[in-house]
C-alpha cells in the first residue's frame, strides 16, 4: 500500500458499474479492484443491503474494500468495522410506518400484473424496498418483470400515488434495479455515504451507470463534493479506470 496516492477514493456503484444488474462480480474485475487498492483507496455503495452485496461482490466484501456502504452508506463498513447504521423505523415512528406499509401492501394487492410471489416489502435499516412482483421471483421471472415495467410502468404509477398520499413525510423514492424501488427520507441517497470520507479524501471519485435525473446514482454524481463518471457497463468501468489511475 506504500504508493498509494494520499486523499484520492475511487468510489463504486454496484448493479451495471462493477457487475451486471443482480450478477455476481467477474474474475477479472474482483483482480482489477485489487490492483486499484495499491494506488488509491476503493469503497462500493450500493443501494442493496449487505445480504446482497455480499452475494454480488462476495462473502469477504467488507475487508476486500476501504469502505462499504450498503442501503446508500445508510449501513457504512470501512476496513471490516460497521462504522455507522441508520434507522430508517426510528425515523418514521411506529404509527407512520404502519400506515406507510398497510397502504403499499393494499396497493399491491390491487395491481393486476401478470406474476406475483412474495416479499412485497423488505424492511431494511435505512429503508424499505417494495417490489410490486415480490423479491422472490426467480431470475427468469426478474427479467420478465423488468421488460412489462418499461412497457405499463407499474413501479413509475406506484411511486407517484405514494408520493402524492405521504407527501407530508418527505420520503425519496429510487427506482434503483429491475423489481423494486427503494424508499428512504430525502437526503438519504448515495450522498448519505460522503459524510464518511469528505474529512480523508480531497478526491472523490465516483463511477456510476444511473447518472441520469431520476436514476439512483444521480445525487451523488452531481454532488460538489465528488468528481462524476457515468459508465455504460463493468467493461465501461475497468476501461475508464486504467485510463485514469493507471496510465
Ligand atoms: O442496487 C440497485 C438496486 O438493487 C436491487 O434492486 P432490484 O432487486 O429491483 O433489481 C435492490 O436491492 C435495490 O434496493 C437497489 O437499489
Amino acid at each position: 500500500m506504500a504508493e498509494r496516492k494520499p486523499g484520492v477514493i475511487a468510489l463504486f456503484d454496484v448493479d451495471g458499474t462493477l457487475t451486471l444488474a443482480r450478477k455476481e462480480i467477474s474474475q477479472e474485475m474482483l483482480q482489477f479492484m485489487q490492483n486499484l487498492r495499491k494506488v488509491v483507496a476503493v469503497g462500493v455503495v450500493g443501494g442493496s443491503d449487505l445480504v446482497k452485496i455480499t452475494e454480488q461482490l462476495g462473502q469477504s466484501v467488507i475487508t476486500d474494500y476501504d469502505y462499504v456502504f450498503s442501503e446508500n452508506g445508510l449501513v457504512a463498513y470501512k476496513d471490516g468495522k460497521l462504522i455507522g447504521n441508520q434507522s430508517f423505523k426510528e425515523f418514521l415512528g411506529e404509527e407512520k410506518l404502519k400506515e406507510f406499509i398497510n397502504f403499499t401492501l393494499h396497493y399491491v394487492a390491487d395491481l393486476d400484473i401478470p406474476v406475483k410471489r412474495g416479499t412485497f416489502i423488505e424492511f431494511r435499516s435505512g429503508m424499505l424496498n417494495v417490489s410490486p412482483i415480490g423479491r422472490n421471483c426467480s431470475r427468469e421471472e426478474r427479467d420478465e418483470f423488468e421488460q412489462y415495467d418499461k412497457i405499463h410502468g407499474i413501479r413509475m404509477k406506484m411511486v407517484e400515488v405514494l408520493r402524492n398520499k405521504f407527501a407530508h413525510l418527505k420520503l425519496t423514492y429510487s427506482i434503483g434495479g429491475q423489481i423494486s424501488f427503494d424508499v428512504f427520507p430525502q437526503g438519504w441517497d448515495k450522498t448519505y455515504c460522503l459524510r464518511y470520507l469528505e474529512n480523508s479524501f480531497n478526491e472523490i471519485h465516483f463511477f456510476g451507470d444511473k447518472t441520469y435525473k431520476g436514476g439512483n446514482d444521480h445525487e451523488i454524481f452531481e454532488s460538489e463534493k465528488t468528481v462524476g463518471h457515468t459508465v455504460t457497463s463493468p467493461a465501461d468501468t475497468l476501461k475508464q479506470c486504467t485510463e485514469l489511475f493507471f496510465s
